[in-house]
Parts: C-alpha cells; sequence; structure tokens
C-alpha cells in the first residue's frame, strides 16, 4: 500500500553500509563484506582494542584512509536524501550506522552518526574530541591533554552505547515515516527502529534495500534493488507527491 505521510509529517531516515556501497566502500555483511575478511571480534570491540591496539588502528586507518581516495564520492542516494531534507516542507533526520562521511559530503545537515566518525578520534583521558584525518597510532599523544597512547577512534564498538539515543528515539516516536535504506537490520538497537516506530506512532515504514532483509515484514512497503536507483525514485515521487516543486 503506497500510502505517503502528508508533506506536514516528521521523515526519519536509517542508513547503513549498503548506501556507500555504489560509491565503492565495503558493507559487512554481503558476501565480499568486512566480516568476511576480519573478525569483528577482533577489531570492533572495547576489549579487542584492549588486546591488541595496533590491529585496531590498522583496520580503521585503512578504512579512513580509503575515504580520502578521490574516487570514494556521495552517491546518487546520498544526493537524493540531502535534496529530500532540503525541499520537504519538514524535518528530515538522517541517523546513520555509517561511519564515511558521505551524507555531510552530499549536503545532509540534520544527521547523526549513532555509530561514530572515521574522521574524528577521541582521548580516553581528557574526553577530547578531535578531527584526524590520517593514521592514528598507540604513539600518537593526545593534542588536549598530551598523554600518549590514549587517542582511540571515535567509533561506537560492540558493546558500546550508540550516540544520541535519546534524540533518535525523540524523532522516531514523532515521525510519519520512517525510511530504512542499505541495513540488514542485524544490530541493535538500530535494527529494532522499526519496531519502535510502530509500537509509538502510526507512521508509513519503507524498506529500501538490494534485497529482504529478516525484518521485511515489518514494513508497510519495501522497495529492492541498488540505493542508487530506488532511494532518487522514491524522493521523486514523495516530493511530487507533496507538491514540492523541483527548487
Ligand atoms: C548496544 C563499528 C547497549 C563501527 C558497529 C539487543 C538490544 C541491544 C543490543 C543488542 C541486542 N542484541 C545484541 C546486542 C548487542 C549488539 C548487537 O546488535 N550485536 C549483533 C551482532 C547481534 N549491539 C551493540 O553492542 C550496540 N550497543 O547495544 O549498547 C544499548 C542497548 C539498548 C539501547 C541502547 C544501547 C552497538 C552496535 C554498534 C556496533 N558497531 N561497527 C564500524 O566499524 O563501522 S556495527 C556495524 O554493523 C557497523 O556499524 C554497521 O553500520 C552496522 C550495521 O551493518 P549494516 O550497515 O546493516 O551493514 P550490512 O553489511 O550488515 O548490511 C548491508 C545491507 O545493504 C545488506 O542488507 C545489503 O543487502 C544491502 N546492500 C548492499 N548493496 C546495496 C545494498 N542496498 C542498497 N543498494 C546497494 N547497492
Amino acid at each position: 500500500m503506497n500510502t505517503f505521510a502528508p508533506s506536514s509529517q516528521k521523515i526519519v531516515i536509517l542508513t547503513g553500509a549498503g548506501i556507500s556501497k555504489e560509491s565503492g566502500l565495503d558493507t559487512f555483511r554481503c558476501a565480499d563484506g568486512i566480516w568476511a575478511r576480519v573478525r569483528l571480534e577482533d577489531v570492533a570491540t572495547p576489549e579487542a582494542f584492549c588486546r591488541n591496539p595496533a590491529l585496531v588502528h590498522q583496520f580503521y586507518n585503512a578504512r579512513r584512509g580509503a575515504l580520502t581516495d578521490p574516487a570514494i564520492v556521495p552517491n546518487a542516494a546520498h544526493l537524493a536524501l540531502a535534496r529530500l531534507e532540503r525541499e520537504w516542507p519538514d524535518d528530515v533526520l538522517i541517523v546513520t550506522q555509517n561511519i564515511d562521511d558521505l551524507h555531510e559530503r552530499a549536503g545532509s545537515r540534520n544527521l547523526i552518526h549513532m555509530h561514530g566518525e572515521l574522521k574524528k578520534v577521541r582521548c580516553q583521558r581528557c574526553g577530547a574530541l578531535l578531527d584526524w584525518f590520517e593514521d592514528l597510532t598507540t604513539g600518537d599523544a593526545c593534542p588536549s591533554c598530551r598523554g600518549e597512547g590514549q587517542l582511540r577512534p571515535h567509533v561506537v564498538w560492540f558493546g558500546e552505547m550508540p550516540l544520541e539515543i535519546e534524540r533518535i528515539y525523540a524523532a522516531l516516536e514523532q515521525c510519519g515515516m520512517f525510511l530504512s535504506i542499505g541495513t540488514s537490520g542485524n544490530v541493535y538497537p538500530a535494527a529494532g527502529f522499526v519496531r519502535h516506530v510502530r509500537s509509538f506512532t502510526d507512521a508509513h515504514a519503507v524498506e529500501l534495500n538490494l534485497e529482504p532483509t529478516a525484518g521485511a515484514s515489518l514494513f508497510a512497503e519495501t522497495i529492492y534493488g541498488p540505493a542508487t536507483v530506488s532511494v532518487p525514485s522514491f524522493v521523486d515521487r514523495l516530493l511530487a507527491d507533496a507538491g514540492c516543486v523541483r527548487g
């Protein structure tokens, strides 16, 4: 059933690694994904960082370095969501699980990186949050407190609290439309957002993914195919139905 939220409704959009795939960044759980090459227990938990910080730095340095590749740019799906934020007459909030910077480079502003950001590091000693674009090593000193070996990627690992979770739940409870784009729905609490929306609102929930996920039946509408095809056409349809002519 294709009932769209009236244009006075707020939209919350959850994105995952699938939206960045066609920009050249790996997903996690596809056959050629990150977790097929490295164990998450070795690189994406606080215990892993305590055990072998150099290995964790190497893992995130490689992914941060990939973002400096001029070939890695926002794709049509990122650009369509930025357009939706500009032209939709009410709030559009993107909650991304991704730690790349492609949404902001596409022009999105109302954006929460619930799992952190590759281009930021945090000092475990003084709490300083710093922009960081090159490799991080155990030898780097915190520019703020000078503590050595105290800097870590500003990334939410398994077992750690996602960022801005209260603000996210508040937005989910006030939305008229919830879009889930390019995520397998394997990681919580993000995977539970659609259930939260359904229990608090009568919002129209839409899954846009390459293929059906385990949670597909929780969505009122499902659209499958590459994000660079499905997302721009969905945004065009949404704006046209709301009478938002191209700005
Ligand atoms: C927490 C680090 C307490 C950053 C990541 C129940 C409730 C609460 C917690 C749990 C729970 N059950 C288990 C847990 C614990 C755990 C968890 O979920 N474990 C899983 C394995 C079962 N969760 C946690 O520890 C979280 N913390 O719970 O704190 C709490 C409790 C309640 C409320 C608040 C707090 C912390 C989770 C964060 C972990 N960090 N990574 C990094 O290195 O990037 S998770 C990792 O998975 C990434 O962040 C990634 O973003 C995330 C999700 O993956 P996806 O983005 O979905 O990527 P995936 O490859 O899986 O799927 C891609 C999809 O794209 C596919 O479906 C594919 O078909 C599609 N696709 C591919 N190509 C395209 C495409 N779609 C469109 N177009 C294409 N071209």
